[in-house]
């Protein structure tokens, strides 16, 4: 039974499945499967096995919270569940839910930002995000005539997914290496990027490189956005938690052959961008600044959260 939970975390700490929404929608879905496909004894039991599970998917990758919060969203009813089969019924009901609106909240903000991009507009992206590029397949279905510069990210260039994509849906796409961002950012009308993790005093966790784009385009006067569902709002930075940035393999920078002796890599995969950079954040609940964070976090968690100090 845990043998599929298993092959998702895999697959996601290889980035078989990557990008912060499908990772969140693939844990998801995997606990709503191991519930399904259950066939052990007790309650009880089924509680442990599902612990076991549920970890098994968290230590794939550590900088996302929307992991945490897709595979917390399917089991938050476990506890009340009186018998095994109202458990697995509430896993298996809250997992799909979660998937479902996961998906209309990447259609929402791309509807909502699309409205942010002007005719004739040139944006700049990073990386691959599906919240971001959904804003900007919306504006260019609806004919604003956009060009878009993409830029590489090294090491894993998923740029390339992203040029791809977007020539596909008909953008007028130029691919550029990372260190070009500070050179084009003059010919740029907004910046639109996703997130990984939403911290609660509005600092956006995203892909290496992404506050470099911050800088820059603050010292040119241009719009930065972060396209991100609010399952990307970290509830454990409410409380004084850091979020920990994922560091990979140094084979993902230089492989063995071509790193000179004696040469050590460090591969952080992603940045932090404080508040002061971020324009605005869109969100399938609308258009929110870094500083509204906080309070749409309170009330997401309901009020009562505080009264223990913890949640
Ligand atoms: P969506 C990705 O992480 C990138 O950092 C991207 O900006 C972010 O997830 C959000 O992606 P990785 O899995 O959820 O490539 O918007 O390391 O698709």
């Amino acid at each position: 039974m845990l043998d599929a939970v298993r092959e998702t975390a895999s697959d996601i700490r290889e980035m078989k499945i990557r990008g912060a929404g499908r990772i969140a929608r693939a844990g998801a879905a995997a606990m709503g499967k191991f519930a399904e496909n259950y066939c052990g004894g007790s309650l009880e039991d089924f509680k442990k096995d599902l612990g076991t599970a549920r970890q098994t998917l968290l230590d794939s990758r550590p900088t996302a919270v929307s992991l945490w919060n897709g595979v917390q969203a399917s089991v938050r009813d476990v506890q009340n569940a009186t018998s095994l089969e109202e458990a697995r019924d509430s896993v298996i009901l809250n997992s799909r839910a979660f998937g479902e609106m996961s998906s209309n909240a990447v259609e929402t903000i791309a509807k909502i930002g699309s409205r942010m991009v002007r005719k004739g507009d040139t944006l700049l992206t990073h990386c691959n995000s599906s919240a971001a590029l959904g804003v900007i397949k919306e504006a260019c279905a609806q004919g604003k005539d956009i060009k878009v510069y993409a830029t590489e990210t090294r090491p894993w260039r998923q740029g390339l997914l992203t040029a791809k994509e977007l020539s596909e849906a008909g953008v007028d796409v130029t691919l550029i290496v990372d260190s070009a961002v500070r050179f084009v950012m003059n010919k740029v009308d907004a910046v639109f990027v996703g997130a990984d993790t939403v911290t609660s005093n509005g600092t956006v966790i995203n892909k290496i490189g992404t506050s470099q784009l911050a800088l820059a385009a603050d010292e040119a006067g241009v719009p930065f956005n972060v396209c991100a569902e609010s399952y990307k709002f970290s509830p454990m930075t409410m409380f004084g938690e850091t979020v920990m940035i994922e560091e990979r393999d140094h084979g993902e920078v230089a492989d063995g052959a071509a790193l000179p002796k004696g040469v050590k890599v460090y591969n952080p995969v992603f940045d932090k961008t404080p508040a002061k950079y971020i324009d605005a954040i869109i969100t399938e609940m609308g258009v929110l600044s870094p500083g509204a964070v906080y309070e749409v976090m309170v009330r997401q968690m309901g009020e009562g959260i505080f009264k223990n100090g913890d949640f």
